[in-house]
């Protein structure tokens, strides 16, 4: 059999740090030792050898706002192996009415051509019996984690009796409940505020989601998966009203996880006051980037622990798809893309700025959120059995980021300009080299779905477990009991 020894390097997990080898074989960690032989040798001297990253929330090819997000599974996971992330989560998105089974085999048909391996997470866009049956076969078929939009009134946006509903049936299924925290009505009525007052361009789109939208939204949907006994992933927290109430259930010991995105976490609402149309509308999300006081927030929430993971929410349009959003800023199509600079990112913004040690950096960009999502130790592990998902860490190397040479399919990068210390020397997606000094040598194909079972015993709220939801009947005397 031919295995490949990845030689010279320190690993460094979520735990520790230590030099060893890594022999892989048959796509999987088989030995972690001092002077191992191989057919195949990487030398990783001078280099960390780290669980590839997760990026637990993609947008690939995903219908949106009138049109599809341009980068398919192909261009995104060879995007992501390019930045070393060697596994993403996408949403499955069923159309109103549509059965959860049915989009997932659509996003199965779209992610034949992925490089790397991935998940789905499913959303739960609408609400009948319908979608209560699919939900357990769901579970069945291996994703185990259901989002909701608090948002995109009239499209996407669940109300709050569907949001405990589907809490509690996510519960009852042993699955993760997710959001997206915005009030969407809020929203709405500021949107409409704003165009009728002729703030059309991408600027308003910030002042349409002020961070209060975003801390109620968080607060409530914490409080509905309390009372539904189910633990909650907070997509996307960008500011310090959604992370003050994380940071505050997780106090109180309940199950509670919050997302900043590397965009987040590094780009402030300046870039909407650019006087270039183009510039501002490319950066138009939701949630909206913030200023330096909530960017500090989620720095200090990543190194004291009460924020988890740091994703990308990618969801690239190029800048054509963006002028769809010329005179009304509420129909650009919300999204930035982030797959290939996350990690040289929080790397440079995170570990060598001294906020993050290395191992909290593996632990933010993976080892969290394979735990979290119940993949672990299969991936976000640097042991013997767990697939050799790996990125060979070569602190010392630089670039530019730059739209030129980018594997993302769109015109222009979010992140243009910026010098990033802290690269991929070689990226491996289950034993197989995908890129070696920046050089792609992927496969497509390669990428397999990993089901995700549901967690079981660990999956309980903090009022679940103190029983606090249990109806209890008081006698009372002088008033008949009901029915008599
Ligand atoms: N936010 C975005 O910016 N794009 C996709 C969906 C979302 O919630
Ligand atoms: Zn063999
Ligand atoms: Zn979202
Ligand atoms: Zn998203």
């Amino acid at each position: 059999m031919a295995s490949t020894v990845i030689k010279g390097g320190t690993v460094v997990t979520a735990d520790l740090s230590y030099l060893a080898d890594v022999r892989i074989e048959h796509g999987v960690i088989t030995e972690i030792g001092l002077n191992l032989q191989g057919d195949q040798v990487l030398d990783a001297s001078g280099c960390s050898v780290m669980p590839g990253g997760i990026d637990p929330h993609t947008h690939l090819e995903m219908p949106f706002m009138g049109t599809y997000s341009a980068d398919d599974f192909e261009s995104g996971t060879r995007a992501a192996l390019a930045g070393g992330t060697t596994m993403v989560v996408d949403f499955v998105l069923p159309g109103q009415g549509q059965g959860l089974m049915d989009a997932a085999q659509m996003w199965h048909n779209k992610s034949t051509r992925a490089n790397c391996d991935y998940s789905y997470h499913m959303a739960i866009t609408w609400w009948g019996e319908k979608v209560w049956e699919d939900m357990a076969e769901s579970v069945k078929a291996g994703m185990t984690s259901f989002k909701h939009f608090m948002a995109y009134k009239g499209a996407l946006m669940v109300n709050d009796d569907e949001l405990f509903a589907s809490f509690r049936r996510v519960g009852e299924l042993g699955g993760l409940a997710m959001v997206h925290a915005e009030n969407g009505d809020v929203v709405a009525e500021l949107t409409a505020k704003l165009l009728a007052e002729g703030n059309s361009g991408p600027e308003a789109h910030a002042y349409s989601r002020p961070p209060q939208v975003e801390g109620e939204a968080t607060n409530r949907a914490i409080m509905i998966a309390d009372m539904a006994g189910v633990p909650l992933y907070v997509v996307h927290t960008s500011c310090e009203e959604a992370h003050e109430a994380i940071r505050r259930a997780r106090q109180q010991g309940k199950r509670v996880w919050g997302e900043p995105l590397i965009q987040h976490l590094t780009l402030d609402d300046s870039e909407y006051q650019h006087a270039d149309w183009e510039h501002a509308a490319r950066r138009v999300m939701s949630p909206p980037f913030r200023n330096k006081k909530h960017q500090d927030s989620l720095w200090a929430g990543l190194q004291s622990g009460s924020l988890s993971v740091v994703a990308t929410d990618h969801c690239a349009f190029t800048t054509e798809q963006k002028r769809y959003g010329l005179g009304d800023f509420s129909k650009i199509p919300n999204g930035t893309g982030g797959l290939e600079d996350r990690m040289p990112m929080l790397w440079t913004h995170g570990v060598n700025t001294g906020r993050l040690t290395p191992n909290e950096f593996v632990a933010v960009t993976s080892t969290n959120i394979a735990k979290i999502l119940n993949c672990y130790p299969k991936k976000g592990a640097v042991l013997v059995g767990a697939d050799a998902d790996l990125v060979v860490w070569d602190p010392q190397k630089e670039k530019v980021i730059s739209a030129k040479g980018q594997q993302s399919a769109i015109d222009y990068n979010v992140f243009e300009g910026q010098r990033v210390k802290g690269l991929p020397r070689f990226t491996l997606s289950r034993g197989q080299v995908a890129v070696v000094e920046g050089r792609m040598q992927v496969q497509q194909g390669h990428g397999r779905f990993v089901p995700r079972a549901p967690r079981g015993a660990v999956n309980q709220a903090l009022s679940a477990w103190k029983e606090l939801t249990a109806p209890r009947p008081v006698q009372r005397s002088g008033i008949p009991a009901s029915g008599v």
